[in-house]
């Protein structure tokens, strides 16, 4: 069967879902349509869809226990969205990679630093064919990235799209994650939307 209102952790479809969005499962017998609760017309099907329910497996649900099932972020912030122990806002309006800096601050947060893959991957999800300013600058010492909370730039996981970044102009300071997903420097007064990040609310 399938489960009503629960908060995966990627366990149900696997690449499919994005880990600990609220799901709502439409029906207990027949094919689980998987909802999210943010953006309710994207649903996906059961892989396992067709088999019959005896032969379908098992397949494990697990709900840390530290985590309120339904708004990990605080109720009170439904536009925070989970993942891998933090919240993350995505900005519906562009600005500046000054203002949007000083936008995440005002909201006890700092604009996203991606450091894994798996970070890259649940941002890029989420920013598909948009540009979201995140927390990486050259502006200091040209050619010199760095992360604005003090992450080792030469250290740490990178994902430029191919000849980026290229400082075109001799004035692309910020960095800005490209409709692909993939990085770009650009002018830092360029407009375009943000990711913000903040530790899980107490
Ligand atoms: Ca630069
Ligand atoms: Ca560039």
């Amino acid at each position: 069967g399938c489960w009503k209102n629960k908060t995966s952790t990627q366990a149900i479809t696997g690449q499919l879902l994005p880990p600990l969005w609220q799901l709502n499962v439409q029906q207990a017998s027949g094919p689980c349509h998987f909802c999210t609760s943010l953006a309710p017309e994207r649903c996906w099907e059961n892989h396992l869809v067709g088999m019959s329910p005896a032969r379908r497996p098992m397949i494990p649900l697990i709900f840390p226990p530290l985590l309120s099932p339904v708004f990990p972020c605080g109720p009170g912030s439904r536009e925070w969205e989970y993942f891998d122990g933090k919240c993350y806002y995505f900005s519906l309006t562009r600005m500046s990679w000054y203002k949007a800096k000083a936008q995440c601050e005002e909201m006890h947060s700092q604009l996203a630093v991606i450091n894994s893959y798996a970070k890259q991957n649940f941002v890029m999800f989420r920013t598909r064919n948009e540009r979201f300013w995140i927390g990486l600058t050259d502006e200091n010492s040209e050619g010199e990235w760095e992360w604005i909370d003090g992450t080792d730039y030469r250290t740490t996981f990178t994902f430029w799209k191919e000849g980026e970044p290229n400082n075109s102009g001799s004035n692309e300071d910020c960095a800005h994650v490209w409709i692909s997903g993939k990085w770009n420097d650009v002018y830092c007064t360029y407009e375009c939307y943000y990711v913000c990040e903040k530790p899980l609310p107490n």
